[in-house]
């Protein structure tokens, strides 16, 4: 009994601390649900099964329901949507809905939301990528309550027993021979025994379960990376296990072979140098087969470089994978090619209140147009930008990059936060993509999922740039923001300060 007592204790305690999850595991989308555009918050429950609170803001006032449902983003199950479930409407606001999903497995997941107003009914999936985050330590307060009602209930079976041996077939109100008391005393040892052992059986399931369910805990898996004697950085991924917490399914092998393209690329790889965090490589490595990647570096200063590798499972699954590379000396490197960008910056304009400004190449700017009011942790918003050239006025000249307005890396100062956002929102395109091809095409899916996406492909993009993000936490963080202006992929940096 003692020793299930320690075990109480030890599972109360081993109530992990959040562990340093790159990226934030919050999902920010903003996107079409048929007519309707709606920027959607999905707050990541931080076990699973849990659950995920969703915030839905109608852009216009004339949707008059929302419904949402969970379900598999890819396979089998993400054909049967379950019976959607009401988001309640705000009554101070009512453009504003929130409801909350329970989330049953790990994995790749999609919340799927139903609109409903005066031009119809349209359909929008967001993708969930479901971790556990950390294990929930138990109350003091019900621990030491549980703790109680054991000891009684054993004491009670084991009184029992005796008193059924002692009493049992005495006729009412006859005295219990002592003779007796030696049958008493052995079955109550037995008794004693048997609650024991059913304590400790109890207890060695429990800790293998909470032991099952800590493997479930998501880390960043971690990336190898060396550089060759020609300069060409080599990257190699091992496998991961993922579970989905579901017996009926088993456990996969990741092997990073299993992937999507996302924007045209197989990874997108972020070298940043630290401390500073004033040199930014935005790069596409090659595929070299089981989980290596090559990529010819640029010209690079010397230093101590943090390595972001973003990649999309072939499950819509997004992972960050994550390592460090030493530059010793300066590397002579080969000029970009392609989508490979980046800079080796100097100033940096730390946040002013109202707005930011970060001068580019050619005598332009960029502007981050704040609202005045400071940055909040958890708190969704629209981080905005607009490009201005040499004179002042508004950009003409922006284009394309990779199919999408904008990339932006937002990065926390002690790299314990990455997240690679875009106009449509903080999940991958390639997930977001899948997620609209689930759809029934007559609300949404397929052709008409395909235009839902903030994605470009006119020539010309307009100078006003919106990426919707919560900052997971408070802190400082750097927000590198890129562009391509005829032909030229441009970099701008910005700092917020996050209360
Ligand atoms: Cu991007």
């Amino acid at each position: 009994m003692k020793r299930f007592f320690a075990y109480l204790v030890a599972i109360a305690a081993s109530g992990l601390p959040a562990c340093a999850h790159v990226g934030s595991p919050d999902v920010f989308v903003e996107g079409n649900a048929g007519p309707y555009k709606l920027f959607v918050t999905v707050r990541v429950p931080q076990v699973i099964p849990g659950i995920a609170e969703i915030e839905i803001r109608s852009e216009s006032n004339d949707v008059s329901a929302i419904r949402i449902a969970p379900m598999q983003l890819t396979g089998p199950g993400s054909q049967y949507p379950p019976a959607p479930e009401a988001a309640e409407r705000s009554k101070d606001d009512p453009q504003f809905f929130r409801g909350s999903l329970w989330l049953m497995e790990f994995g790749s997941l999609q919340v799927r939301i139903e609109a409903e107003g005066t031009k119809g009914k349209g359909l929008l999936a967001v993708p969930i990528p479901a971790i556990a985050q950390r294990t929930l330590p138990m109350q003091r307060s019900l621990g030491l309550l549980l703790f109680v009602l054991m000891i009684v209930l054993s004491l009670a079976m084991i009184s029992i027993v005796a008193a059924a041996v002692r009493e049992g077939n005495l006729a009412p109100g006859a005295p219990a021979p002592a003779a007796r008391e030696r049958r008493v005393r052995l079955a109550a040892g037995i008794g004693g025994f048997v609650v024991a052992a059913v304590l400790t059986v109890g207890g060695l399931w429990w800790r293998a379960d909470a032991r099952q369910y800590a493997s479930h805990i998501y880390t960043p898996p971690e990336i190898e990376a060396l550089i060759s004697a020609n300069g060409q950085l080599i990257l190699r991924a091992k496998p991961i296990r993922m579970t989905s917490g579901n017996p009926r399914r088993p456990a996969d092998w990741i092997d990073f072979q299993d992937l999507i393209l996302d924007h045209e690329h197989w990874m997108h790889l972020f070298l940043i140098r630290r401390p500073g965090m004033n040199v930014f490589w935005h790069l596409h490595p090659e595929r070299a087969g089981s989980g290596s990647f090559t990529q010819n570096l640029p010209a690079m200063p010397a230093g101590h470089y943090q390595i972001f590798a973003d990649v999309v499972l072939s499950s819509g699954f997004p992972v960050t994978l994550v390592g460090q590379i030493d530059l010793p000396s300066a590397l002579a490197g080969t000029p970009l090619t392609g989508d490979d960008s980046g800079t080796d910056a100097n100033p940096i304009p730390s946040e002013t209140g109202a707005r930011a400004e970060y001068p580019l190449p050619g005598g332009g700017r960029m502007i981050w147009e704040r609202d005045g009011q400071p940055l909040e942790a958890g708190v969704p918003l629209m981080l905005r930008f607009r490009v201005t050239d040499g004179s002042g006025n508004a950009a003409q000249d922006l284009e394309p990059y990779m199919g999408m307005a904008a990339h932006a890396a937002i990065v926390r100062s002690d790299g314990s936060v990455f997240a690679h956002v875009h106009p449509t929102g903080s999940v991958p395109m390639a997930s977001f993509e899948l997620a609209q091809a689930s759809l029934p095409a007559s609300l949404g899916g397929g052709v008409l999922g395909a235009m839902n996406m903030k994605q470009m492909t006119a020539d010309k993009i307009a100078p006003e740039i919106s990426i919707p993000y919560g900052f997971p936490k408070a802190g400082l963080y750097r927000i590198f923001v890129q562009v391509k202006r005829s032909g030229q992929i441009q970099t701008a940096f910005f700092d917020a300060i996050v209360k």
